[in-house]
């Protein structure tokens, strides 16, 4: 009989491995856990339920704010605020940071950077959609927090992880020592680890990228998709397209079974289309970690310095052979539209 270990009881075990405010942290994931799970019921029954549909308000990033995504940035600030761990959450559906003023959260410890339903253009269609989650220590030490404590590089990340919201939901987070996945369980409510120690094949056959932008991709991008294309037996080319239009359910799928996902600049995206701080960083924590690579065609995501709170960024990642091939070709041709 295998032996249920859900997120929490995981994460209790695992908080040996904090150096810094154990018990906030597992506090703080344990939070995380319970708002996907709150998510997830809605995104379930999305078809049923009035939540379909344009919300009718857009987001900094001037796009129209399905119902759910804006029901899911609402549960994900309830939850960090009443869990008290948290002192400000940047998210991609507001336009500034959010203060967490509670009186619990005045001596908070940690930030959150939060994607809170990515890919939802995907909803109405029943396919995949995902939760995309970034936390940091807070640096200041009086006052409340600032921007200046969200704007931190990646490699100052204390944890990073996602919720995929697919044919199973699960949860896979990293605190810098591995990745673990957690299948959520319905019959009990439960996250329960299902994918202990992920570990990204090295090297693998899939690539996902929009191709509908060909023409406006970097020529080092365009020579990488021939050369995926071309048949070559012994590197196991043409490569396999596979593109879901929702990062995390792309990235999941590459986490498994090995692959790269791309978000190149594109002359109507100069900088990419990816945010960095809510998007490319946490991913690029858990790749990384999972034994994959992340650039943004020449570097290494997790060094970026962030300026700003919506700061976009290209992305290449995935197996870290594939990353590196990419990375020859816009290293040889030119690296940017
Ligand atoms: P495009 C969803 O909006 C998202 O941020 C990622 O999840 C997804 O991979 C990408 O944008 C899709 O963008 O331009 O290909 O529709």
């Amino acid at each position: 009989m295998a032996v249920i270990k859900t997120l929490g009881q995981f994460i209790i075990e695992k908080q040996a491995d904090f150096s810094y405010a154990k018990g906030e942290l597992s506090r703080l994931l344990r939070d995380i856990g319970i708002a996907a799970k709150i998510v997830n019921r809605e995104v379930n029954k999305a078809g049923l339920a009035d939540i379909l549909g344009d919300a009718g308000t857009t987001n900094i990033q001037g796009e129209g704010q399905k119902k759910l995504d804006v029901f899911a940035n609402e549960q994900f600030i309830a939850a960090l605020t009443s869990g008290g761990e948290c002192c400000i959450v940047a998210t991609e559906e507001e336009d500034h940071i959010v203060q967490i003023t509670s009186p619990v959260s005045q001596d908070a410890k940690y930030i959150v950077c939060i994607d809170p339903l990515d890919g939802s253009s995907n909803i109405d269609v029943n396919v995949a959609v995902g939760t995309i989650f970034s936390i940091y220590r807070r640096k200041s030490t009086d006052g409340l927090a600032t921007i200046e404590d969200v704007l931190q590089k990646g490699t100052d990340q204390v944890a990073a992880g996602y919720v995929i919201y697919g044919s199973s939901t699960m949860l896979v987070y990293t605190t810098g020592k591995g990745v673990n996945g957690f299948t959520l369980d319905p019959s009990i409510g439960e996250f329960c680890l299902s994918h202990p120690d992920l570990k990204m094949p090295e090297d693998g056959v899939i690539y996902s990228i929009n191709e509908g932008n060909y023409v406006h991709f970097p020529d080092g991008v365009k020579k990488y998709l021939k050369y995926a294309q071309v048949e070559d037996k012994e590197t196991n080319r043409p490569y396999t397209s596979r593109y879901i239009g929702s990062m995390v359910a792309d990235i999941h799928r590459n986490l498994i079974k090995g692959g790269i996902y791309m978000y190149p600049t594109t002359s109507s995206s100069p900088n990419g289309k990816l945010r960095l701080l809510y998007e490319c960083n946490p991913m690029a924590f858990i790749v990384e970690q999972a034994g994959g690579k992340a650039t943004d065609g020449r570097n290494r995501i997790l060094d970026l310095t962030p300026t700003e709170l919506h700061q976009r960024t290209s992305i290449f990642i995935g197996s870290k052979k594939m990353v590196e091939k990419a990375e020859e070709f816009m290293e040889t041709y030119s690296p940017v539209a």
